[in-house]
């Protein structure tokens, strides 16, 4: 009897200490991996880089779960700052998903809602009226550069970068030009900027955008050596703007076409993935195409890298907010297997897929000593949030709150500088649990508005329209009149099981958003689907 009073008592001591410790030890990784206060007044507006990587999926990076294709560079950004689970681009293809991400609107509202042919390019461009996030900094006293894909505006367009708040830009404003890797000019300021690539380029019947390839066969060792790929001038053209002597805070808009298929590649090889060599990947069992898309993300990550160690020696790696996610999700069209790399990581489609496969994207943002280490955060979020969190980033009271009424944005500013750790465990914190087990979940912050739904409508295929709204998704195939298919991404992250049959009144509440989100306009018209 006595020994069994003892062993009870034992056992509640045990289990004491054992709490004791688990607290202790939940509290030091609390501090050793987040040593951030609470939200803080910005008393200097810190410089900004926005990259923008082309096509990325959700599970092409280190990261967010990839496991064949190497991405150091920017798993050390992630490790350095928060990671979003649950952050969607603005649409399913470029053109729509970058104008989005400029002026703060949805394409239900935005300009630019679709990549259009060429015969159309007037629908292509931002419009004089357009609001824009370079247009804001510029106004608030940052000096503003674009070094990439633009994509929303040509030399005889109104929304060419100088005039939608840019002072300097270099690279590709066309996107078709923007497919090939090893151009014959670039724009600079809206000269051109002739490259010394010998280029096989598209024939006038094919169109003048400037589309082409370089023809490795047909090249002499000498050739190959000189020929110039755009990834790389574009970061040396960061360095250099870098290092200008800034009078004020920059913003570096910098759209990597990186890892985007050149498609008169494709159509020419079967093989679009455009980089010299295929770096450490040898696999005989992976495709040639398999091995050059896997390097252009790892060149991508080498980029970003010498961004950052840039940034270190310079010591503007404190003060500079550095943002990265990309255009829409993953492409296909490079002749490479996205289904063997997992792209999509746990999500449902791809490059113009409604389904999140299409739309979700890494979101990463890195600040030291603002934004806490080695986090996650599931707030729901889009690229045309960036346009408020950048104003409320770089408001001061000589600037005041000077956004138009009616944006499409939510700053994340609250989420980005909040430090309270979350104690649930998630399905997709459970996904990026795989891949350290050191991260740490954030708390939602009590200061974080939230949208009552998040919308997307796309033209192509016939036209398709999604709204995000809690853990609901409900989509909509065509437009207006097609089929509603709701899933629950709380328990199927993998959009599998259509659920509309069972919850009416939340399909309900979803087509109103649908229909609330778009607003007419005769640029942007539902073709039926040729047959
Ligand atoms: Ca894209």
């Amino acid at each position: 009897m006595k020994l069994n009073f003892f062993h009870v008592c034992m056992t509640i001591v045990f289990a004491v200490v054992c709490v004791i410790a688990s607290r202790d030890s939940i509290a030091q990784s609390a501090i050793k991996t987040t040593n951030v206060s609470a939200t803080k007044a910005i008393p200097n507006p810190p410089n900004v880089i926005l990259i923008l990587a082309d096509d990325l999926g959700f599970g092409e990076l280190g990261c967010y779960g990839q496991m064949l294709i190497k991405t150091p560079q920017i798993d050390r950004l992630a490790r350095d700052g928060m990671r979003f689970s649950d952050f969607y681009a603005g649409s399913t293809v470029c053109a729509p998903s970058r104008c989005v991400l400029m002026t703060g609107l949805h394409t239900g509202h935005a300009t630019v809602r679709g990549n259009v042919a060429a015969t159309q390019r007037h629908l292509q461009s931002l419009k004089t009226s357009d609001w824009t996030i370079p247009k804001m900094l510029s106004a608030r006293g940052y000096e503003t550069a674009m070094i990439g894909k633009w994509g929303l505006g040509e030399l005889d367009q109104p929304g060419r970068p100088l005039l939608q708040g840019f002072d300097s830009y270099f690279g590709y404003l066309n996107q078709v030009h923007a497919h090939n890797y090893f151009p014959t000019t670039l724009i600079e300021n809206d000269q051109i900027v002739p490259l010394n690539n010998p280029t096989t380029l598209m024939k006038p019947d094919e169109g003048d955008d400037g589309g082409g390839y370089l023809d490795v066969k047909d090249l002499s060792p000498a050739q190959l050596l000189t020929s110039q790929y755009t990834p790389d001038l574009f970061v040396q053209k960061s360095i250099e703007f870098i290092n200008k002597d800034h009078q004020k805070p920059f913003f570096l808009y910098l759209p990597f076409t990186l890892p985007h298929a050149n498609n008169e590649l494709t159509r020419a090889t079967g093989n679009g993935a455009e980089i010299l060599s295929s770096g450490v990947y040898e696999n005989p069992e992976w495709t040639e195409a398999d091995r050059k898309h896997a390097a252009m993300i790892s060149k991508l990550d080498e980029g970003v890298g010498a961004i950052l160690d840039h940034l270190k020696r310079v010591g503007l790696d404190k003060n500079t907010l550095v943002l990265l996610t990309s255009d829409n999700g993953p492409q296909k069209e490079s002749g490479h297997r996205p289904e063997f790399f997992e792209s999509s990581g746990p999500l449902n489609g791809m490059k113009r897929s409604l389904t999140d496969g299409g739309i979700r994207v890494p979101m990463i943002a890195s600040w030291p000593g603002h934004i806490p280490a080695n986090t996650v955060s599931e707030h729901i979020g889009y690229s045309g949030d960036l346009m408020a969190t950048l104003a409320e980033l770089s408001e001061t009271k000589a600037t005041g709150s000077d956004l138009p009424a009616n944006l499409d944005s939510i700053s994340i500013l609250p989420t980005l500088t909040q430090s309270q750790l979350s104690t649930e465990l998630t399905p997709i914190a459970d996904y990026f649990q795989q891949f350290g087990k050191d991260q740490v979940l954030m708390a939602k912050s009590p200061n974080q508005k939230l949208h009552e739904y998040l919308y997307w409508e796309f033209y192509e295929q016939g036209s398709r329209a999604a709204v995000r709204f809690n853990q609901w998704k409900l989509i909509e195939e065509p437009m207006f009149s097609g089929k509603l298919v709701l899933y629950d991404l709380s328990s199927d992250l993998n959009e599998s099981t259509n659920l509309s049959e069972k919850f009416p009144d939340v399909v309900a509440v979803g087509r109103k958003y649908l229909r609330e989100g778009h607003r007419e306009s005769p640029d942007w018209v539902v073709k039926p689907l040729r047959k």
